[in-house]
């Protein structure tokens, strides 16, 4: 997926995110050789850093001279590490979760090291991003610590659901409210406090975050279905494989009686293609995507008491370009 970055505005965007990624690298390394590596594997691997974006994004917003470097505070920058540090431990888990061979265009940590080593290196990066944000106080340290517990419990939401044709639209929302949503909320807000940002002010950023997040997990469920293999970086249709009924899943099963069949069964992969072609022949994903610019237009009117400034704007353009970058066109 590509997505049009909140930071796309100041002047060198990839000085900003050297500095994150200086930090990230350093925050991997630990005496055993071994857990360094494995720990270091899909920082090295790349990744969009959309949620350290995020962050030094809304750290600015209340910033004097928001162009100039200076306006990059080292607070933000930690609070942008410490964010994409949950967010690759848990991609760590989620590959465990789902038996995934490649991620970020690279064989997973699960696959080539193993699976308890994906999960204690996950469980490790989390540990640093814990650190980090406990070196930014106390009120950082707790909702970084909140937020753990909300993709935990996102991603049991999901569990639940598994296999289940009866999934309602709500529960899905729910589920993703949680496992990504709130990484997305989280970013924003931590930013906006490293920036010294006002108790109301942080309300709004923290809930445009939670909306683009929204809209940023129905575009990445759109596109498991619709995208190739080379544009995600991971295999395809992996959600309808391992039982995740998604958004335009649901859709379809409202109106589908043979995809209704076929899902209730214990199908294999010519199962999983068939329905794959259901699911493309009805408007499940034009419906996905309508859901997605709502939330994206949500996100948008949230911020709109936000003082003006390219900060902001950045945060506008980045709601408005997420759909429109995107490969919808089923390949
Ligand atoms: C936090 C201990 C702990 C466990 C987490 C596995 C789990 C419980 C939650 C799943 C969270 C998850 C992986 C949600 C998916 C979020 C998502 C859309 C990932 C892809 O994000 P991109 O496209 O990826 O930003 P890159 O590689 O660009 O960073």
């Amino acid at each position: 997926m590509t997505a049009v970055s909140p930071i796309a505005w100041r002047a060198d965007p990839e000085a900003d995110l050297a500095r994150v990624e200086k930090l990230l690298l350093s925050s991997t390394v630990n005496p055993d050789r071994v857990l360094s590596e494995i720990s270091a594997h899909l920082v090295r691997a790349g990744g969009k850093r959309l949620r350290p974006a995020f962050a030094l994004c809304t750290s600015m917003i209340d910033s004097p001279g928001p162009l100039s470097d200076d306006a990059l505070r080292p607070a933000a920058v930690q609070a942008a590490v410490s964010v994409e540090l949950v967010h690759l431990g848990s991609l760590y888990h989620d590959d465990v979760i789902d038996g995934a061979e490649t991620r970020r265009g690279v064989e997973t940590v699960n696959h080539r090291w193993g699976v308890l080593e994906a999960i204690l290196a996950g469980d490790f990066l989390m540990a640093r991003a814990s650190e980090l944000a406990a070196g930014l106080g106390t009120a950082m340290a707790e909702l970084l610590a909140s937020t753990i517990g909300w993709l935990c419990e996102g991603q049991v939401r999901e569990l639940a659901t598994l296999h289940d044709p009866g999934r309602s639209e709500t529960e899905y929302l729910e589920a993703i409210a949680s496992k990504t949503g709130a990484l997305f909320a989280t970013s924003c807000r931590m930013g906006g406090m490293a920036g010294g940002m006002s108790l109301e002010d942080l309300e709004l950023v923290t809930e445009y975050g939670r909306l683009y997040g929204l809209a940023f997990q129905i575009v990445d469920d759109v596109l498991d279905l619709v995208a190739t293999e080379s544009e995600l970086g991971k295999k395809t249709g992996t959600d309808l494989r391992e039982g995740v009924f998604t958004l335009p899943v649901i859709r379809a099963l409202e109106s589908g009686g043979e995809l209704r069949d076929l899902l209730s069964t214990d199908f294999d992969s010519g199962g999983a293609a068939r329905a794959r072609e259901l699911i493309l022949a009805g408007d499940g994903i034009d419906y996905a995507v309508d859901v997605a610019q709502a939330h994206i237009d949500a996100a948008r009117r949230v911020i709109e008491p936000l003082p003006a400034g390219p900060a902001v704007e950045g945060l506008r353009t980045a709601a408005k370009e997420l759909i429109s970058t995107l490969p919808l066109t089923p390949a």
